[in-house]
């Protein structure tokens, strides 16, 4: 049954109120002060996205504020603001402090933003840094799952959990394309705590009947992606290289292969998978596989370059095992979520390479 709740214009904290760009005392700004009180007969959807501040969360937010979601984001300490890519909707989310690696905060911060769904995207997420930082990466990839499941329990075992699995943990493939039912072999730490993060998901869901989804996501791309992911590297480069800001763009593995896609379709799938009747695994993916090589040559050609005249391979981006060729079938997601993505290979490296010259003319 519908419920009458009120709304009020979020009460801006004065600077002085705030602490590293939150409020200090975050918890009252949801309270109708001075501002517009409205009586809908309506029930307000909560939800609350761990790693708000990265390429995902930033795209999830804004589909989510675009369904009328009260939308509040987990985010870590810092020394200075990494708020760039939500800098447009600051002022419509709810940014909290928490940290994967502390549990109680964790907790504390489902008791005080008690959300219906949660998106648990944040992540050490970066494939090379995780073998610098194995621990580390378990800490926060791995543990942080079961740190963030056992909350759930322990506040409100109703909510609606979706896990971010990723297409690196078939690693070394077994069979393509990867399907839901593809046996697991990763080849990177990194790989290795996305396994667990997908198998304690599972299994959580088993032992305690927590609504609890995982979206084993094949490489998805945007303009927000960070710099040092070779999409972005490659689209970045080409936009120096064409305002002649840069000669050359170093690279590994040109012959590594991917199923690349566009985030914005991606979250899509997210928000979908945790609107079912029950909570399943489903894979995204576009089906398609592309070399690196072939994206330098679209991305290149796109502003009238030849790629071979900047690019060189370098070995220190080789990496100590490799993840040469993934390729998804996302038929069951696209029969049971009714999902399909919108963005083609072309689209998607046009895309980022206009986004790049854009921004680079104006810095
Ligand atoms: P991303 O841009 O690297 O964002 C990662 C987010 O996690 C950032 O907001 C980061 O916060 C946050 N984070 C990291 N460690 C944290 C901690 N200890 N506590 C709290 N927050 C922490 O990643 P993405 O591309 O959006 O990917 C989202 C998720 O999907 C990740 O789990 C990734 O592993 C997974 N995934 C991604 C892809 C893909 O192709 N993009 C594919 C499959 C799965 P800071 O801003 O403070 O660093
Ligand atoms: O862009 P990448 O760093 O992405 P990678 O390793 O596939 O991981 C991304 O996708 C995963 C989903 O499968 C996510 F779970 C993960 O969080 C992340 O979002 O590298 C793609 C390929 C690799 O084979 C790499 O060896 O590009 C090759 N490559 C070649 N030269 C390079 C470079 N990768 C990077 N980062 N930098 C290079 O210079």
């Amino acid at each position: 049954m519908a419920t009458l709740r009120y709304i009020g214009k979020r009460k801006r904290s004065r600077p002085s109120e705030r602490l590293n760009g939150l409020p200090a005392n975050d918890s009252t700004i949801l309270r109708p002060a001075g501002g517009v009180l409205h009586c809908l007969p309506m029930t307000i959807r909560r939800a609350l996205i761990t790693g708000i501040t990265g390429q995902d969360g930033s795209y999830l937010a804004d589909l989510l504020l675009e369904k009328d979601y009260e939308v509040h984001g987990m985010v870590r300490r810092s020394s200075t603001e990494n708020f760039e890519r939500i800098a447009h909707l600051t002022h419509r989310v709810t940014l909290h402090q928490a940290d994967l690696l502390d549990q109680l905060s964790i907790v504390d911060l489902l008791k005080k933003v008690r959300p219906q769904e949660i998106y648990n995207l944040a992540a050490q997420s970066f494939v090379p840094t995780s073998w610098v930082q194995p621990v580390l990466t378990g800490e926060f990839t791995a543990l942080g799952v079961t740190r963030m499941l056992d909350a759930i329990r322990l506040v409100d075992p109703e909510v609606r959990f979706y896990q971010a699995s990723s297409s690196e943990m078939f690693g070394k493939v077994l069979e393509t394309p990867q399907t839901e039912k593809t046996p697991f072999y990763p080849r990177s730490p990194y790989g290795v705590a996305k396994a667990y993060g997908h198998f304690i998901t599972v299994n959580y869901r088993e032992s305690y009947n927590l609504f609890a989804a995982s979206g084993i996501l094949f490489n998805h791309e945007s303009p927000r992606r960070g710099k040092e992911f070779v999409t972005r590297k490659i689209s970045h480069a080409v936009a120096q290289i064409k305002l002649g800001l840069a000669k050359e763009l170093r690279l590994g593995n040109l012959d590594a292969e991917r199923d690349w896609g566009y985030a914005g379709d991606y979250v899509r799938a997210m928000w979908m998978m945790l609107q079912q009747p029950k909570a399943d695994d489903f894979v995204i993916a576009t089906g398609e596989s592309h070399s690196v090589r072939q994206f330098c040559e679209i991305a290149f050609s796109h502003v009238g370059l030849d790629w071979r005249k900047h690019v060189a391979v370098d070995e220190t981006f080789l990496r100590p095992a490799e993840v040469e060729k993934l390729r998804g079938d996302s038929s069951k997601a696209r029969r049971v979520l009714g999902w399909k993505p919108e963005a083609s290979f072309d689209a998607l490296v046009r895309m980022m390479v206009d986004a790049d010259l854009k921004r680079c003319a104006h810095s």
